[in-house]
């Protein structure tokens, strides 16, 4: 009898690690904020101005620019940058302070072009908040620079910079936006005055204004539980 009793006491704990290790074996972080020092979790690139990115630490300081970058950690987008850190980035000659150049291998901050687009999760939160520097060139103008919200190819929100490089703490409301799937779409359209966005640390935050954590969106997203309620997310986010 004491046997049997051990015996289920034993594949109770089982089934219990069990259990719990399924609910966390599909929870993954997201590289919302550029700290694997590359651009994991942003799935799809096109032009050149997201070669030398993220960049790290605070470059516009290293040349005395005067408008330090107020980024988030160590790494982040810096469109107009060309620093990879003391690893890659001095192993490529590189140097703190370093811009892009065009073609040509001129210095030109603002001459490379292109987009970079996240990986898809779900709105969980009522706002998005973020850091957003770099040039005043909105989403509908002839050269954007900007940080789009895109739900099913349709730009929801948008942003740019105050043609500043010190990065800002910025905020969507995406209340009614709830329960879809999105993704961030990095973009710098232009090569001319401030044509380059800065970019960094983006979270969603539930109504309390407290982040949520992204392992818990993308835990529900692998999940394949997309239409889980918010009452049901809400045990996450006390
Ligand atoms: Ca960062
Ligand atoms: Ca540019």
């Amino acid at each position: 009898m004491k046997k049997l009793f051990f015996l289920i006491v034993i594949l109770s704990i089982i089934a219990i690690l069990f259990l719990l290790s399924d609910n966390t074996a599909y929870a993954r972080a997201f590289n919302n904020d550029f700290e694997t020092g590359d651009l994991t979790d942003w799935e799809e690139k096109t032009g050149d101005a997201f070669d030398f990115q993220p960049t790290y630490g605070d470059n516009p300081t290293a040349r005395n620019r005067g408008q330090p970058s107020n980024h988030q950690g160590d790494w982040w987008l810096g469109l107009a940058e060309r620093y990879q850190g003391p690893d890659k980035g001095a192993k490529l000659g590189q140097n703190p302070g370093d811009m892009q150049q065009d073609a040509n291998g001129n210095v030109a901050p603002d001459a490379p072009q292109g987009t970079l687009t996240s990986i898809k999760f779900e709105i969980v939160g009522v706002t998005m908040n973020f850091l957003i520097g770099g040039g005043n060139r909105a989403w509908g103008t002839a050269e954007p620079c900007c940080v789009n919200l895109v739900i099913n190819g349709k730009v929801e929100r948008t942003i740019t910079g105050e043609s500043h490089e010190t990065m800002k703490r910025k905020e969507w409301d995406v209340s009614d936006l709830k329960g879809k799937i999105a993704q961030l779409v990095v973009v710098d359209s232009s090569s001319g005055g401030w044509g380059h966005p800065n970019f960094d640390d983006v979270h969603q935050a539930n109504a309390s204004g407290k982040n949520i954590p992204w392992d818990q969106i993308l835990a529900v997203d692998a999940r394949g539980k997309l239409a889980v309620s918010w009452a049901q997310m809400k045990k996450y986010y006390k």
